[in-house]
């Protein structure tokens, strides 16, 4: 009988990526639907496994709901992705994301707890934990300093998962996943911001691209090559929590500049602060502005993760340098805005008029 997985999350970036790959490796998969939203499927629509996840309604917040979902799907393994994922918004909901992101992984635990104890756990956890750095690079064990109301409810995630494992000797693992991105990715995170702003610069519906702290560095993967390792932390005879992470950090300076460079335009910054200006070097043309409401409270400046443990352990490392990622990204906006990536891209290499 071929296993079963359950996904907390399977409508967002990350839970659609690990559904499709389960399935690839003959998974039964089952994922917890709230009813929220009026188009959530599109991930799954767009890498066609809709119709071969069985839907379950259910919610964080309803334990009863969870209890319900692990009795009707009888999952070996437990994939707890569902949260509050935008950092941002924490600090505007902080009640919301605590409850959900925060209290809502424990709801999970329970209710694996309850119906059967032997369920393999995954929890997502964040680099956001680590938040205001003291080292060069972060591991598993690193000091946590967290940032952000999301931050902190993961926070509390991540070590009711380890009480769980050390109290009740569940088979629960953390993921400590540093940024990762695809052309699925939520439209308000700062890459896919950029990659479909351009898109509608390009295609003339959007003027400018807005952003606030351009100097902020991450360590940007991509999905696809995360949600394996997810899957392999699951696999491993003892449970343990691994980071995941590229190595490798760029600014979201430098993805505006690869990004709009693939499409021809060369950015060239002028004046500073909030009165900073992204201009093509061509043209003039102002294209990204600085809007002060997109600075956060309390910034996040630099991650940068060391994933040693993972590459030795479960045998993980990331497939997608950055370049790839942000050419990916860029060409899935173009397409998905009617425009040909072939076309703008030759002709930006070319130098000729697309
Ligand atoms: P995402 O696209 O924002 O997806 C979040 C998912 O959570 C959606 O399916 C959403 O369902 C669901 N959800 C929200 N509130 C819920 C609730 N009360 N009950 C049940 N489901 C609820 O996030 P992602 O980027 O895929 O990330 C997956 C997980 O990894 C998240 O926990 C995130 O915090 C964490 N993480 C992400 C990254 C990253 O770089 N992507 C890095 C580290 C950790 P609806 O469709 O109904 O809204
Ligand atoms: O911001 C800066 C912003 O919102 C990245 C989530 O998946 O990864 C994600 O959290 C950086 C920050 O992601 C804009 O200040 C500048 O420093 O794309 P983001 P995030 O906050 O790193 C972690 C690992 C998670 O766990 C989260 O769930 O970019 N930035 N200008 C901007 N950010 C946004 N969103 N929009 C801007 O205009």
């Amino acid at each position: 009988m071929s296993k079963c997985a359950l996904i907390t999350g399977v409508t967002g970036q990350d839970g659609a990526y690990l559904a499709h790959f389960l399935l690839g490796r003959g998974y039964r998969v089952c994922g917890l639907r709230t009813r929220r939203g009026s188009d959530t499927l599109w991930r799954l629509r767009y890498l066609d496994v809709l119709q071969r996840v069985t839907m379950l309604d259910g919610d964080l917040l309803d334990l009863s709901s969870l209890v319900r979902a692990l009795r009707r799907a009888e999952p070996e393994e437990v994939y707890n992705l569902a949260a509050q994922s935008y950092v941002a918004t924490s600090w505007d909901q902080p009640l919301l994301t605590a409850q959900v992101t925060g209290l809502g992984a424990l709801n999970v635990l329970e209710a694996v707890r309850l119906t059967n104890p032997a369920i393999r756990f995954y929890q997502a956890s964040s680099s956001e934990m680590f938040g205001k750095v003291g080292t060069a690079e972060q591991n598993e064990t690193t000091l946590f300093h967290p940032r952000s109301p999301y931050a902190v409810s993961k926070l509390f995630a991540h070590w009711i998962t380890v009480n769980y494992r050390e109290s009740f000797d569940l088979h629960a693992s953390s993921g400590i996943l540093f940024n990762h991105e695809s052309p699925r990715r939520g439209e308000n995170f700062v890459t896919r911001k950029i990659t479909l702003t351009l898109a509608g610069i390009l295609q003339g519906t959007q003027d400018k691209l807005y952003l606030g702290n351009l100097d902020a560095q991450r360590d940007w993967g991509y999905a696809r090559d995360y949600v394996e390792g997810m899957w392999r932390m699951l696999q491993q005879d003892e449970p343990e929590d691994f980071v995941l992470a590229t190595g490798e950090q760029h600014s979201v300076r430098e993805f505006v500049e690869e990004a709009f460079g693939l499409c021809g335009f060369d950015i060239e910054w002028q004046g500073s602060g909030v009165d900073e200006k992204g201009l093509d070097r061509a043209t003039g043309r102002v294209l990204v502005e600085i809007d002060p409401a997109y600075f956060r409270p309390a910034e996040v400046e630099t991650l940068v993760g060391n994933a040693a443990r993972a590459r030795k352990k479960l045998g993980w490392s990331p497939k997608t340098p950055f370049k790839d990622l942000v050419r990916m990204m860029v060409e899935a906006d173009l397409k998905l805005t009617g425009l040909s990536p072939a076309a703008i891209l030759t002709a930006a290499r070319t130098g000729a008029k697309a």
